[in-house]
């Protein structure tokens, strides 16, 4: 089943932002325009109003929804030919000459009526014949005119095409067929699968971007096949069993690296995907002006800047910096989300010094927009904390205009006191100069339980 063309996914991380829906969007075509692979854009959940409104804006399609790597029935189903119940058994006969063996009958409504196989044609041969002699002079052909139905096999297990192979491995081992239906939601025939496949399950090939820890990865990551990690994060990656290419770079985008791979392979990538990826870095930048902004940022923003910003385009009169602000006002305000996807929308996990625990990145233009917010935030902070069992948590309000944070935090380690952050009359803390979670605020936090 193991097969080269099989397609390879390109994913971001949970809970995805801009860079990491541009940077599989980017990676993903240069994939298939330098090697010619079949790499298919993913993402690991659902899409922030910013993403949405640059997918939009350049009229990219939405990649693929991707969220657990644990094989399903739908990777080894095979659709075969079928026939219904009515037709004469030599119609499943001619079938089960072409698919080693097998013919499906279906129902006139799609549903699955029967599986005519070897075993099920000789017990309805054993019951005509029987033990008598004089009956053996029945003749093949008159077996053949009967109905199909009376040949099939109508006890196989149905299993849907989204099931996981894993969580119903032990009911498969004790069925005693070997084959099973495989039906879509409503109960309609997609297809069958044999028992051998289940047992060895084709992985699904990722190429993980923009992260590297499992904990920000799509579940099951460990039941997938890793072959290539592209990122510029902390290292937090999990182990593989053969080598893989892996790239983590000090920039401020992944989208910044897709950018130097494709002009390194001599490419330029079309409008709307350098569109994609321009909006990625300046996003994860915030328009060039967070610390983590490098050189090579500056650069790859000049260059993608030259694909995307064409005559007769959509960016066709922009700037680099006046797209940029276009871009951090469609990420920014808390007012157009519940508190509860604030916190969750931009949110990573991590863990060190003993603690498992949470920041979240929210822009807004205006720290006025907090003053109201910071209860319903607080609580909503709190929710998640406690559902997902996490020590701590922290919510960082990212004033896009003036570069300075305020942190809400739940249940903070005392250690944290020590933060180089001023408490102000609200209870928050003022994180003057402070945009980076990764940069700024997780080596702080990091360095101070970690000690
Ligand atoms: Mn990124």
């Amino acid at each position: 089943m193991q097969n080269s063309n099989s397609p390879i996914y390109v994913v971001g991380h949970i809970n995805p932002d801009t860079d990491s829906i541009a940077s599989a969007i980017g990676y993903a075509w240069i994939l298939r325009e330098r090697d010619g692979v079949n790499a298919i854009a993913a993402r690991a959940g659902g899409i922030n109003p910013q993403t949405s409104w640059v997918l939009k804006l350049l009229e990219l399609e939405t990649p693929l929804l991707i969220t657990d790597a644990s094989p399903r029935f739908e990777t080894v189903m095979r659709r075969l030919d079928t026939t219904s119940p009515k037709q004469p058994l030599r119609e499943a006969w001619n079938i089960a000459s072409r698919t080693g063996g097998i013919a499906p009958i279906i129902n006139s409504d799609g549903t699955p009526y029967g599986l005519v196989t070897g075993r099920s044609i000789f017990a309805l041969v054993n019951h005509m014949v029987g033990p008598h002699a004089r009956n053996q002079e029945m003749r093949m052909r008159d077996i053949l005119n009967l109905p199909s139905s009376q040949a099939a096999d109508t006890k196989i297990s149905k299993f849907q095409s989204v099931t996981r192979i894993r969580d119903v491995i032990n009911r498969l081992l004790r069925e005693e067929g070997d084959e099973f239906w495989v039906v879509d939601e409503r109960g309609h025939y997609l297809g069958i699968c044999r028992q051998r496949d289940l047992l060895n399950p084709p992985r699904l090939k990722l190429i993980l971007v923009d992260h590297n820890e499992a904990s920000q990865a799509i579940s099951s990551l460990d039941e997938a096949e890793l072959i290539e990690i592209l990122d510029h994060h902390r290292l937090g990656n999990p182990s593989t069993h053969v080598p893989i290419r892996f790239t983590v770079d000090i920039v401020g985008s992944t989208s910044t690296l897709v950018s130097e791979r494709i002009e390194e392979a001599g490419l330029s990538a079309p409008p709307a995907i350098a569109g994609m990826m321009l909006s990625g870095l300046l996003s994860d930048t915030l328009n060039l002006s967070s610390p983590t902004t490098t050189d090579r940022d500056r650069l790859a923003a000049e260059r993608m800047s030259r694909w995307a910003f064409v005559g007769g385009g959509v960016l066709a009169n922009e700037t680099i910096h006046s797209y940029g602000d276009k871009i951090l006002a469609a990420g920014a305000g808390l007012s157009v989300r519940t508190p509860q996807e604030v916190v969750t929308s931009d949110m990573k996990v991590y863990s060190g010094g003993g603690y498992e625990f949470a920041i979240s990145q929210a822009e807004v233009n205006d720290m006025y927009e907090l003053r109201d917010q910071i209860m319903p935030l607080s609580k909503a902070l709190l929710q998640f904390r406690e559902s997902k069992g996490l020590d701590f948590a922290m919510l960082m309000v990212t004033d896009v205009v003036s570069k300075s944070s305020v942190l809400i935090m739940d249940n903070p380690p005392m250690i944290l006191d020590d933060l180089p952050f001023p408490i102000q009359q609200d209870g928050t803390r003022l994180a003057e100069g402070v945009v980076s979670r990764k940069k700024q605020l997780l080596p702080a936090v990091l360095g101070l339980i970690e000690e």
